[in-house]
């Protein structure tokens, strides 16, 4: 299960105002020339992404969104009025695809984020623009352009509590299907896993929590290397990391890779670092002795870091991880902005229509 809420609904932008055929009729001024203005510009429509939101359930109140259309140019050169643009809000995570061909239009991820959906059209031109040598009384004058319109789909991505990140390989999928009961791609190499995978870790007495298997990061994803920054944004919104490491690489390579990826973490954005975070040494099935698991540990419990050890493939230990994530997520307070939601907003706002 990826999504757990879909919308369709149509947007059309205004329609431009008529441009105005007009002439000048004053006293003294008997056969004035064109006058006709131009029409006014028509809203379009805007979706953007807010926190205050957390489902599309309003959208299954209201389906059409139209902008405002554009007024019709005037007489003495006056130009219609343009129509105000209608914003729409959607929760931050929204997916925007077009209805019809199920292209992404955009990924809407962070609050403020914006996306024209449908342009309104321009104004007409006004008749004066039409008064040339051979004819000073122009009756011609251009109507409005239509705006933008289509049906769109809403897709809202699950908001995960738990992300699991570490290099290619170390072994996220197969910690995911031991954690939930999802069922994603393992094998031996390198980017297995494409799109991120959600899963429920279910305990009893606990609430559910959404735990989302990141693809594999690697050096310089912060720039967009391998498959890196676009999952990084989706990083951003889990509660708590668990950066997963292949502990049976030689030497100090676990410790490392781990500073590997928390680098690029950091280069992305550097509020990251303060993210709660859990390091599992994985694949310990592979250690000779626990004297090595101990020495591996010791680079990580040194420099204040949290380390459960594990093996994803046999299960060792990953009773003990998942007791004592629920511990952490139950302690750790979900930020989705709710506190500062006023009572009054509702999922649409609408600016005004003229
Ligand atoms: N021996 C052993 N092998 C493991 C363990 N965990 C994972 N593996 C193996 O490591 C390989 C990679 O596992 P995945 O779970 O696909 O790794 P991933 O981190 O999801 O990899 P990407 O999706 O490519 O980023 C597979 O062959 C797994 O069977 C473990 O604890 N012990
Ligand atoms: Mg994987």
């Amino acid at each position: 299960m990826a999504f757990i809420d879909e919308a369709k609904f149509f947007v059309k932008g205004g329609d431009g105002g008529r441009g105005c055929v007009s002439f000048r009729r004053e006293k003294f001024v008997p056969k004035g020339g064109p006058d006709g203005g131009d029409g006014g510009r028509a809203g379009s429509v805007y979706l953007q992404a807010s926190s205050r939101l957390h489902s599309l359930i309003d959208f299954s109140y209201k389906s059409h969104f139209i902008a405002g259309n554009g007024e019709n140019g005037h007489a003495k050169k006056m130009h219609g009025k343009g129509a105000q643009d209608l914003i729409v809000f959607v929760p931050k995570g929204s997916i925007v695809k077009d209805a019809d061909t199920g292209e992404v239009l955009a990924d809407l991820v962070e609050d403020g984020d914006r996306f024209c959906a449908a342009r309104g059209g321009d104004g007409g031109r006004g008749n004066v623009h039409f008064a040339s040598a051979h004819n000073r009384a122009p009756r011609r004058a251009t109507p409005g352009y239509p705006g933008e319109e289509r049906w769109l789909r809403l897709e809202l991505k699950l908001l995960a509590d738990v992300g699991l990140i570490g290099l290619p390989n170390a072994g996220k999928s197969t910690l995911l299907s031991k954690l939930s009961a999802a069922r994603p791609k393992i094998a031996d190499y390198p980017f297995t896993t494409l799109e991120p995978q959600l899963g429920i870790l279910q305990m009893e007495h606990s609430e559910p929590y959404v735990i989302a298997d990141i693809p594999g990061l690697i050096h310089g994803a912060h720039l967009g290397v391998g498959l890196g920054h676009k999952f990084l944004r989706h990083i951003e919104r889990t509660r708590v990391l668990l950066h997963v490491v292949d502990a049976s690489c030689p030497d100090d390579e676990p410790w490392l890779n781990y500073q590997t990826i928390e680098e690029e973490l950091r280069q992305y954005k550097d509020e990251l670092k303060a993210r709660r975070c859990v390091v599992v040494l994985n694949k310990i099935d592979y250690l000779e002795s626990p004297a090595t698991l101990a020495a591996i540990s010791d680079l990580f419990t040194k420099n204040g870091l949290e380390v459960v050890a594990i093996s994803a493939l046999t299960g060792t230990g990953v009773d003990q991880l998942k007791t004592r994530l629920v511990e952490i997520l139950d302690a750790t307070p979900i930020d989705l902005g709710l506190a500062a939601m006023p009572e009054e907003l509702s999922a649409v706002d609408e600016t005004e229509e003229s």
